[in-house]
């Protein structure tokens, strides 16, 4: 059994954050132990905007040394985080990570970075991104940006796959040991699919999945990616491999997203996917 500290947003109704990643951790066995940074009546895409709050500072430090005190922090494997309420949650986020790391040496960091999108309407507190850049950045195991994220975590522009993959292996580079590009956008081979990047310092590989036509695109997927590559990962399986499945994994819930003219991710009707994915697309290895 592993364990997952997930550090995200909740919302009340809808899936992003902890919303869309705790339930398919789940689903394929793992152990979750969600931390909410805010809790929101719904994700910041609405037009008519949201209630809630973030957590003060202090409550994540505080949490933890609950968890401290009751000795449980060794059994651990793994950090995930994603949407933070204010930047000074990430300095207690990273105190999370070496505390963990500390307690179990093998614990991986899984960092997420969810900044904010001007043109979607994704709104994160000021400070995050330069949080994410100078100081997750160089303690992350693995990173998983799209490709606006990794074009502000490189300070470069990304006008093509060739780019891409360059600005991945800057982050290798600096120690993260891989990135896993969760949307290459107008950088992938072919635009009219969707395609992700698995970076690591033995190849490049691509693995593309149909677009669908949305009214209005569902928020959420680059945190389900996340979680499942990691929940993947952590379920023993190889990178090429969970890249596979955590492509199959989206792709039938996006299908049943779709198929149900819904806006928010249908996790539940997708559910026997986490678990036993179809591969129909391989993982492409990059020359
Ligand atoms: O998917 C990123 C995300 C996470 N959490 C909240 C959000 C969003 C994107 O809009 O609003 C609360």
């Amino acid at each position: 059994m592993k364990r997952i500290l997930s550090i995200q947003s909740h919302v009340v109704f809808g899936c992003a954050g902890n919303s869309a990643a705790v339930f398919p951790m789940r689903r394929l066995g793992m152990e979750v132990w969600p931390i909410n940074t805010v809790q929101f009546s719904n994700h910041t895409q609405y037009a008519a905007g949201w209630q809630g709050m973030a957590m003060p500072a202090g409550h994540i430090s505080g949490l933890i040394k609950g968890l401290a005190d009751i000795d449980v922090l060794a059994q651990c494997d793994a950090v995930l985080s994603g949407y933070l309420g204010s930047a000074e949650q990430g300095d207690e986020i990273l105190a999370v990570v070496a505390a963990v790391k500390a307690a179990n040496p093998n614990a991986l960091y899984f960092c997420d970075p969810v900044m904010g999108h001007p043109e979607k309407g994704c709104i994160v507190a000021p400070g995050v991104t330069r949080f994410l850049t100078e100081q997750a950045l160089p303690v992350a195991d693995i990173m998983a940006p799209n490709l606006l994220e990794l074009e502000t975590l490189c300070a470069t522009q990304l006008p093509d796959l060739a780019h891409t993959r360059a600005a991945a292996h800057q982050l290798l580079a600096k120690g993260v040991s891989m990135v896993l590009v969760k949307h290459l956008g107008r950088a992938a081979q072919d635009v009219s699919r969707f395609e992700m990047l698995l970076a690591t310092p033995q190849g490049d590989y691509l693995v593309a999945r149909p677009l669908y036509e949305f009214a209005k695109q569902p928020v959420g997927v680059g945190d389900l990616i996340s979680a499942l590559m990691l929940a993947n990962l952590q379920a023993g399986h190889d990178p090429i491999s969970a890249f596979e499945r955590t492509n199959a994994a989206v792709d039938a819930v996006l299908l049943k997203t779709w198929q149900a003219g819904a806006y928010e991710l249908q996790l539940i009707a997708a559910q026997q996917a986490f678990a036993e994915p179809m591969i129909a697309h391989r993982a492409v290895r990059l020359a």
